[in-house]
C-alpha cells in the first residue's frame, strides 16, 4: 500500500524546569503587588486563546505587523539575502514567518524558538509539510534562560534572528536590552535582526486592542490561574478574579493584572497567599516604544537600524536592525 511520507522535524528541548519555574512563581506572588510573568499564560490552550486574539477586531497589532510583512517582502528579502538561517524567537504558529520562508532566497534552514512545546511541534510539523525544501529545526526554550541552537545540515551565509509581534514589549527594559544583546550574539557575525516593534499611540486604541468585547483576552488572562491549578497544585477559583487592562502613558506600557474580587486565601504548592478584596496580581507588561526609543535602546544592545517600515497610520513597525 501507498504510504505518504511526512516529514518530522526534529524536536530540540532545552532547560524546560518545572523546579525554576515553580520558584519563580513563588517568588512574584510573595511580592507586593504581586506579579506573575506572562511567558506561563502558554500552556496549549494558552497559545490557542493567543491564536484567537490576533484575530479579533480590536486586536490591531498581528493584521498591521502582516500588512506591512507583505507590502514589503521584497525588500526584505532583498536585505536578507541568500543562503541565511531564520532564527525566531516566540514563533508561536509561524503565521508572519510563511510570508518570509515564501519569499527568502534559498533558506538554509529555519529555526523557530517557543516555551509553547506542543503549539511549536505541531506549528514545525505543518511548515515542513508545506516547505518540504527548507530545513526545520525546532527549539523548545525558555529564551530568558540560556540555551544551544541546533546547528543546520547547511552552512548558513548568515543569521537573521527574528522577533515579530512586539513580544519584546512584554519584557521590562532592563529585560528587553539583555534580550536583545542574547539575540545580537546569535545573530553572529553579519547577522542581522528582524523585529517587530508596537508603537506608543492613542489610549483609547490601546486599551480596546487589550479589553476585547468577546472576552477573549480575559480568558487568556484568567487562564494562567487555571494553568497554574493543573500544573504548580495551586487552588485558584477563577470566579473569584476579574481581568483588567489599563494603559499607563508613564512609563508608555498595557498592564495587565487579575483583580480579586474579594478577600481570600490562595494555595501554591503548600504556601498561602492572602489576597485583599481589589488587590491585584499583575500578569502582564505591554511596552510600546517610539522609534527613537526602540533605537536607542537596540543601541545600547549592539544593533543600529537600517530600515523602519510602518502602516499608513504609524500604529506598528518592523525593524530591520545589524550589528554595529
Ligand atoms: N510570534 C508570534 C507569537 C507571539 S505570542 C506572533 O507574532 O504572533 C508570544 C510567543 O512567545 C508565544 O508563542 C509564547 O509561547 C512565546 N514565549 C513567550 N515567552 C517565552 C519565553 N520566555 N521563551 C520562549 N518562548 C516564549
Ligand atoms: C505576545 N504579546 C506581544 C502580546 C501583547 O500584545 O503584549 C500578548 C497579549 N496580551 C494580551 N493580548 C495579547
Amino acid at each position: 500500500m501507498w504510504q505518504s511520507v511526512i516529514p518530522t522535524p526534529e524536536l530540540t528541548e532545552q532547560n524546560g524546569s518545572k523546579t525554576r519555574d515553580l520558584a519563580e512563581i513563588l517568588q512574584g506572588l510573595r511580592q507586593s503587588p504581586k506579579v506573575l510573568s506572562p511567558k506561563f499564560f502558554y500552556d496549549d490552550l494558552g497559545s490557542q486563546l493567543f491564536e484567537k486574539i490576533t484575530e479579533l477586531p480590536e486586536y490591531y497589532l498581528t493584521r498591521t505587523e502582516l500588512s506591512i510583512m507583505r507590502k514589503h517582502i521584497g525588500e526584505i528579502a532583498g536585505l536578507i539575502g541568500p543562503h541565511a538561517s531564520l532564527i525566531e524567537f516566540g514563533s508561536g504558529s509561524s503565521v508572519k514567518t510563511r510570508i518570509l520562508l515564501e519569499h527568502l532566497d534559498r533558506l538554509a534552514a529555519y529555526v523557530p524558538v517557543d516555551i509553547s512545546r506542543d503549539h511549536l511541534v505541531a506549528a514545525a510539523e505543518a511548515l515542513a509539510l508545506e516547505f518540504p525544501h527548507i530545513e526545520v529545526l525546532p527549539v523548545a526554550a525558555d529564551f530568558t534562560q540560556p540555551f544551544d541552537l541546533p546547528q543546520p545540515r547547511v552552512m548558513p551565509l548568515r543569521n537573521i534572528v527574528y522577533f515579530p509581534g512586539s513580544t519584546i514589549g512584554n519584557f521590562m527594559p532592563g529585560a528587553a536590552q539583555a534580550l536583545l544583546e542574547v539575540m545580537y550574539q546569535e545573530a553572529k557575525e553579519d547577522g542581522a535582526l528582524l523585529i517587530g516593534v508596537d508603537l506608543k499611540k492613542d489610549k483609547a486604541i490601546l486599551e480596546r486592542a487589550y479589553n476585547d468585547s468577546a472576552g477573549v483576552t480575559a480568558r487568556f488572562n484568567l487562564n494562567m490561574l487555571k494553568r497554574l491549578n493543573n500544573e504548580f497544585s495551586a487552588n485558584f477559583d477563577l470566579s473569584k478574579f476579574a481581568h483588567r487592562a489599563a494603559y499607563r502613558t508613564s512609563p508608555g506600557r498595557i498592564e495587565m493584572h487579575l483583580v480579586s474580587t474579594c478577600g481570600q486565601t490562595v494555595s501554591v504548592a503548600g504556601e498561602d497567599f492572602h489576597l485583599g478584596e481589589g488587590e491585584t496580581i499583575r500578569t502582564e507588561c505591554s511596552h510600546k516604544y517610539t522609534l527613537e526609543e526602540f533605537a536607542e535602546m537596540a543601541r545600547r544592545a549592539g544593533f543600529v537600524v537600517h530600515t523602519v517600515w510602518m502602516d499608513p497610520g504609524g500604529l506598528f513597525s518592523v525593524q530591520y536592525c545589524l550589528r554595529e
